[in-house]
């Protein structure tokens, strides 16, 4: 049975909610998106993606969306399930979306850490980490952003599992991080992975583990800068564009220093509003607000992924 109008896209959800939404949409939309489940977490709980595809040929060039791997960053989590409803109702309407549907398949995964997010709906809601546990150690939980193989354990991670930053016992040791490494090296054709956080409004590109210069870093820098004019263009929203490791801290085995250095040119983290006014705690009426700026970064960047 369909209930597709009766989410609301303006409020924070429970877990249970954005799978469910997540359901309704690929049933709304049969010939474009397919909920699909790449893994689970420690917990066990499922986690799901949500594939947009026209269906035109097996593993086409793709685009990974990363949202909530860091739990209490409501905003992300909820811009995520706004964008895969923005994906569908605008396909066949937006020239943007179409043109890029029509070369490329978007994989959504709305919710990277669901067992931290359960947490901080029920438990407290300022938890990042995952929930494993920690032998040895009454601390709970892995930086699930210092956990991916790209200079895991080095700069800006520490070995601490008490830690908010801990890199766990080794990479891809979480198995939230574990399961989309295995989905996206089994496809085989990703050409672009963004991970969306918050807070502080940054559009940035790798490298977050050195300083050194990504050899794509002129043109990613362009591309950013670029997506984040467009998302200002909608209401005045200010995002600074830089390589992680100056632009905010240096940070070692994250998401996307480990695409990039896996051959995923177009990898991108967006900090998402505010700049600490409410910080983590975003009031749920700048859902909506921020998720249309957002959308307009994103297609300027796959676009230039259509295109190159
Ligand atoms: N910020 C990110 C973090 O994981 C970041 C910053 C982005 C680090 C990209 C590495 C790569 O610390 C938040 N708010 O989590
Ligand atoms: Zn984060």
């Amino acid at each position: 049975e369909r209930s597709s109008n009766n989410f609301n896209y303006g409020a924070y959800h429970s877990l249970e909610a954005i799978y469910h939404e997540m359901d309704n949409i690929a049933a709304d939309f049969p010939d474009l998106a397919r909920r699909v489940k790449i893994g689970h977490s420690f917990e066990n709980r499922p986690m799901y993606v949500l594939k947009f595809s026209t269906g035109k040929g097996a593993r086409r060039p793709a685009v990974w969306l990363n949202a909530g791997i860091h739990s209490r960053e409501w905003i992300s989590q909820a811009t995520a399930i706004w964008t895969a409803r923005k994906i569908v109702s605008d396909y066949q309407r937006d020239p943007a979306i179409t043109s890029i549907l029509e070369k490329m398949d978007i994989f959504l995964l709305p919710v990277a850490n669901p067992d931290g997010y359960v947490y901080t709906q029920t438990q407290n809601r300022l938890w990042r980490k995952t929930r494993s546990r920690n032998p040895g150690s009454s601390c709970i939980g892995t930086d699930p952003n210092r956990n991916w193989n790209a200079s895991f354990a080095g700069k800006g991670a520490s070995d601490n599992p008490c830690s908010e930053v801990y890199h766990g016992p080794h990479a891809n040791s979480e198995v939230e991080v574990k399961s989309v490494v295995d989905f996206i090296q089994k496809h085989g054709n990703f050409k672009c992975f963004i991970d969306l956080h918050s807070y502080s409004q940054l559009l940035m590109y790798p490298y977050g583990y050195s300083v050194k210069k990504a050899p794509d870093a002129k043109e990613l820098d362009k591309v950013a800068r670029h997506a984040a004019k467009a998302l200002a263009s909608v209401s005045g929203t200010e995002y600074q564009v830089g390589p992680t490791c100056t632009t905010v801290y240096p940070a070692s085995g994250s998401s996307i220093d480990w695409a990039y250095d896996n051959g995923i040119k177009f990898a991108f983290t967006f900090e998402l509003r505010d700049t600490g006014t409410y910080g983590f705690l975003l009031p749920a009426n700048q859902i909506i607000p921020t998720a249309e700026e957002t959308w307009l970064g994103l297609k300027t960047i796959m676009e230039h992924v259509r295109d190159n």
